[in-house]
């Protein structure tokens, strides 16, 4: 045990009226909901490197927290892991996410930071035996070390990839030792700083091949999970090959992997790329792609990523509306990406940020379940497709353009304009909330 939450309880659903702050108002694990319970539905995980490993850091200054096991040593960082698998229990986290970089000191080489990541691989295995907490997905940082800072895969020297192939593998490892129900792909350097330097149709080359080895290691050592690629346009680089959803999907299909790789979601990215979080996800659905969500927000007047805690029930409630018309999460989950504000120092400011990102999702997803179980807004979107659904519209999608123009003329063609009835649409939303 250490004692860095002492004094902090274990947080029980008290129910909408509570005054106690260390409580859910809204997530009881055990509600049902659609038939499954909300556990069951949002799959929660602690994203480990913004709760325990980043110090606070911004690009003006340094550390701001002052934590026990912050430092370079084994120690430390097996004392780090026993902090993060009490904040499970203390949240009943039934997931968590991590990459190599956070978990395990960095080494003076490859063979070092292997040796390191298999013996705190062991050490988490340990603890998972005594833990309700599963791991949701693993991954690389291939971002961080300045080796990486002109790319991982894309790296314009082939050493590079190499050593990017190499540790994937490694991580690709440590998330199937551990049951890890997916493995996450994010391009956190592949992209570039400047056209001048780069040639990016070689880099897109790399990439693609890099993605296609790990999901041939994927089937080779049965890893059952899902291989997910999290789309970002910018940051740190000035552009990311993995844009958004609709980049990766193209990526996909050429490299023949669009039925072996799906998406994680982030609801910053999608803004940062100038879209909704509900637009990236409704499209993920569309093209059959959707895998798990990166739920934190963004700031709207800051033009990065600020990875706050998700505070609008509004907007997780057309988040998880689209999740559930996904069929809901399979492998997939919540991954809370998000980190405390540089001031918050204290260890109960990392409890409540999750405690209230919790509730604001609980609320979100009820709110959601029920639109989609009155079905009032599908009947309206189903409406206002209907001619499609006639043997006349049914027919048009395989004609041709002379059929069609005869169709036209001889049958005097002329559509009169329909409402398309945003503003009731808008009311209509409202009144779940
Ligand atoms: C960075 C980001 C990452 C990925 C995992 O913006 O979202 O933390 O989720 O590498
Ligand atoms: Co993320």
């Amino acid at each position: 045990m250490t004692d860095f939450f002492n004094g902090i309880p274990t947080i029980k659903y008290e129910g909408p009226e509570s005054q106690n702050d260390f409580t859910f108002r809204h997530y009881n694990p055990d509600e049902v909901v659609l038939g499954k319970t909300l556990k069951e539905h949002l799959r929660f995980a602690v994203a480990y490197w913004h709760s325990f490993a980043w110090e606070g850091g911004d690009p003006f200054g340094g550390r701001t927290f002052d934590r026990p096991w912050f430092g370079s040593e084994m120690d430390l960082a097996k004392l780090k892991a026993d902090a993060a698998f009490e904040m499970f229990e203390i949240l009943g986290a039934p997931f968590f996410c991590f990459h190599d970089a956070d978990v395990r000191p960095e080494g003076q080489n490859f063979a070092e930071n292997t040796r390191n990541l298999e013996e705190i691989v062991e050490y988490f295995a340990g603890k998972m035996e005594g833990s309700e907490t599963k791991l949701l997905w693993g991954t690389a940082n291939l971002f961080s070390h300045r080796r990486f800072m002109s790319g991982a895969a894309t790296n314009p020297d082939p050493e590079v990839f190499a050593f990017s192939a190499a540790t994937i593998k490694t991580c690709m490892d440590a998330t199937y030792r551990l049951g890890g129900q997916n493995y996450v792909l994010w391009g956190g350097r592949e992209g570039y700083e400047t056209l001048l330097n780069t040639d990016m149709g070689r880099e897109r080359q790399q990439a693609g091949r890099m993605l296609q080895m790990a999901v041939e290691y994927k089937h080779k050592i049965g890893f059952k999970g899902a291989i997910l690629i999290e789309p970002k346009p910018q940051e740190p680089t000035k552009h990311q090959y993995d844009y958004d959803v609709a980049t990766v999907y193209g990526f996909l299909k050429d490299f023949g992997l669009e039925d072996e790789v799906q998406v994680n979601i982030e609801q910053g990215h999608a803004i940062l790329a100038g879209h909704s979080f509900e637009h990236e996800l409704a499209l993920a659905r569309a093209l059959g792609i959707f895998g798990s969500i990166d739920m934190n927000r963004n700031d709207y007047q800051s033009g990065w990523d600020t990875d706050q805690f998700p505070n609008n029930v509004p907007e997780t409630a057309l988040a998880y509306y689209e999740v559930l018309k996904a069929g809901g999460f399979t492998t997939g989950g919540t991954n809370f990406d998000a980190k405390l504000r540089r001031q918050s120092l204290d260890a109960e400011d990392l409890i409540l940020g999750h405690v209230g990102a919790m509730d604001v999702c609980a609320a979100g997803l009820k709110v959601a379940a029920k639109m989609l179980d009155d079905g009032k807004l599908e009947a309206e979107r189903d409406a206002r497709y209907a001619g499609w659904e006639t043997p006349e519209g049914k027919a048009l999608m395989h004609s041709d353009l002379e059929s069609i123009m005869a169709q036209v003329t001889g049958q005097d063609i002329n559509p009169e304009p329909k409402s398309g009835r945003q503003e009731r649409l808008e009311n209509l939303v409202n009144r779940y909330l």
